[in-house]
């Protein structure tokens, strides 16, 4: 594992990816989730800092974790994407809050997602959004 902690937010980078997005139905007015797996193949450094959909009045990034055998969520400023790493976003981890849901999510909807980095790179996905039960497709999701 490579930890580089260069801070230079210089240029936009190319090394980052965003794979197996997804989420899960709720209805309009209600908080939607948002799962992927955030891979930065480059050699800096980079960190995820905010998120936004047409669908939410706005996106937070959270993190779940057991306390003391309770499960608390915390709303985090920037998640690190270390050079050559993967995090995952996913139940129970880190994810992604959609506020204030404009319109339903229903099995099958695909929701546009932009992410911004610290470096100023954007990536536009879109989260696939299953039937409630973990990620869709999970072993088969290559296209
Ligand atoms: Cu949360």
């Amino acid at each position: 594992m490579i930890a580089t902690t260069l801070s230079t937010p210089a240029l936009a980078q190319a090394g980052l990816t965003v794979t197996q997005a997804w989420s899960r139905p709720a209805a309009a007015g209600t908080t939607g989730a948002g799962f992927f797996a955030l891979k930065n193949s480059g050699r800096v450094a980079d960190a995820l800092v905010a998120a936004e959909s047409p669908v939410a009045r706005k996106v937070e990034i959270h993190r779940s974790s057991m306390t003391g055998g309770v499960m608390r969520m915390s709303k985090l400023d920037r998640v690190p994407a270390p050079a050559g790493g993967e995090v995952l976003f996913a139940p129970g981890g880190y994810h992604l809050m959609l506020m204030g849901l404009t319109r339903a999510l229903n099995p099958g909807d695909k929701v546009p997602l932009t992410l911004t980095f610290a470096s100023g790179a954007k990536i536009k996905t879109e989260l696939a959004v299953g039937s409630g039960q973990g990620a869709p497709a999970r072993d088969h999701s290559h296209h």
